[in-house]
């Protein structure tokens, strides 16, 4: 679309007008760069403000706009008055008092995935969920690419929504988190999924009913819903005169489902069986759900089945997500840092037949460790527990297996390998956030991949 065109979109929408409206971008991380050089370009007057006294992003981002006023070390109370509409990055709460308070007197929320939605004409796929999105985004992206489309990926995952539009892509896909979904509204993608809703981010949200009612935000408009039949959160959020297209890893009257044709298992859609389950090269039956709501999502924009699947069967998988480290003296180590939540933690032990030694721990972010317990009771030996919350953790397990607390993962990586024994996998799995003790989750699972070669040595 041409400035004029994206102009008109965001004054009939948000009433975003240059000559009238006084934005105010709320933190500078990578989602307010992309929205401030988004502003500029449009020639809207905009300031920032961010609650850090020193965001990491500031200096870099002063060398090339200078003239932005930038407020840090708080979030500006004189620059929330004279706002019209303020861009609310997905890390800040929408319930800080300044916000609540802008709200108040009729400032307009806006996100980021608003601006690109009022910026394109091409289709948007969207993908949210508790656990999953990034693997599906991708392996949609893959699957778009090789079907020969021009696409752009990112949002949640990667590169910030605002930033795909250099990309002049005939298909956008996105995956987005409940933070970024609850403070949009402009979104109508022309098919979406909801792969599954447990319990995450409840430090932020009140509830998992509203976190899931903020996950439901990416069904909005008209596009196909790409409905989890073996999630009852996600399976009433179908609606009656919707184009719908349902997956299943356990109903075969799904679209999308694993079925068995002659001993074999095969990823199904309909009658037609599209490519054999033991083709698709990433571990966990969960994986199986992932491809066939790619699929789901592929189909719904009229994707080449057979490009789809091809893509399938080269998905390498993402680094951090049961990714196998190494096998040591009959000991194979997984690295599952991405698993932040009990959902995630609760997949990879699913997967496994054998019992087997788990690093967990970290910040809960509020979640119930209670409901880890029953399955850390049937699929570990023993658990080594690290950080903030090691001891809710603790708790929930009440001696039904072996605990040990480890200060740091190189020391939990010695403590798994004293009780490791030949045919053990040690998997770290934490499902909690990593920021208590680590910078990200891939901070976490480079210090376990590190600490486990070191083994080696
Ligand atoms: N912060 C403040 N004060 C501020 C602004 C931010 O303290 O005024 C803090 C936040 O609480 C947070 C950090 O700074 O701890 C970054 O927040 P941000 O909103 O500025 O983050 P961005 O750099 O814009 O990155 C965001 C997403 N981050 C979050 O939602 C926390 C990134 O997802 C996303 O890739 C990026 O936008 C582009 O869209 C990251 C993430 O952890 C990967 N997402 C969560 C998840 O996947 O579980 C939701
Ligand atoms: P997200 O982007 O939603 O965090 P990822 O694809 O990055 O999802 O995976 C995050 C974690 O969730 C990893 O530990 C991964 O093994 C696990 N996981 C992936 N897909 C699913 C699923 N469908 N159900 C449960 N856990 C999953």
């Amino acid at each position: 679309m041409d400035n004029m065109a994206i102009l008109e979109s965001l004054k009939e929408s948000f009433g975003l007008d240059p000559k009238t409206s006084k934005v105010l971008v709320v933190g500078l991380g990578h989602t307010g760069v992309s929205v401030a050089h988004y502003l500029h370009k449009l020639d809207f007057k905009f300031a920032i403000t961010d609650s850090r006294d020193k965001p990491p992003l500031k200096e870099a981002f002063f060398q090339v706009l200078p003239d932005t006023p930038i407020f840090t070390g708080g979030f500006d109370e004189s620059a929330f008055k004279v706002a019209t509409h303020i861009i609310v990055s997905p890390g800040v709460s929408l319930m800080e008092e300044s916000i609540v308070q802008a709200i108040a007197d009729g400032v307009k929320v806006v996100s980021d995935i608003d601006l690109l939605a009022c910026s394109i004409t091409a289709p948007i796929i969207a993908i949210t969920g508790s656990n999953g999105k990034s693997t599906v985004t991708t392996m949609v992206g893959e699957m778009a690419k090789l079907a020969g489309k021009k696409i752009a990926v990112g949002g949640n995952l990667g590169t910030p929504a605002l930033d795909l539009l250099t990309e002049d892509a005939e298909l956008f896909v996105l995956e987005l988190s409940s933070f970024q979904l609850e403070r949009t509204s402009a979104l109508n993608a022309a098919a979406a999924s909801v792969l599954n809703v447990s319990a995450d981010h409840l430090d932020r949200h009140d509830d998992l009913e509203t976190y899931a009612k903020e996950k439901q935000r990416t069904f909005r408009g008209d596009g196909v819903l790409v409905i989890n039949l073996d999630d009852p959160l996600v399976r009433s959020m179908s609606e009656h005169g919707r184009s719908c297209l349902t997956f299943s890893i356990k109903h075969t009257e799904a679209d999308f489902y694993i079925g068995t044709l002659e001993d074999q298992e095969y990823l199904m859609h309909g009658k037609h069986a599209l490519m054999l389950l033991a083709e698709l090269p990433l571990e966990g039956r969960h994986n199986a759900a992932n491809a066939l709501a790619a699929l789901a999502l592929g189909m719904a924009v009229g994707l080449d089945k057979e490009a789809m699947c091809t893509a399938l069967k080269l998905f390498k998988g993402l680094d951090h997500r049961m990714q196998k480290v190494a096998k040591i003296r009959g000991v194979t180590w997984v690295n599952d840092s991405k698993a932040t939540n009990i959902g995630a933690c609760a997949a990879a032990l699913e997967g496994y037949d054998t019992k087997v030694i788990l690093i967990a721990g970290g910040d809960a972010k509020g979640a119930d460790m209670n409901e880890l317990a029953p399955l850390i009771k049937d699929k570990t030996k023993s658990v080594v527990l690290i950080g903030k919350d090691a001891d809710l953790i603790k708790q929930a397990i009440n001696e039904s297996v072996p605990t040990y607390y480890a200060r740091n993962m190189e020391e939990a990586v010695k403590i798994c390998a004293e009780l490791a024994e030949g045919g053990d996998s040690v998997l770290l799995s934490p499902a909690c956030a990593s920021l208590d003790q680590y910078k990200s989750y891939q901070d976490r699972g480079n210090q376990f991949s590190k600490a486990v070669l070191r083994l080696m040595a």
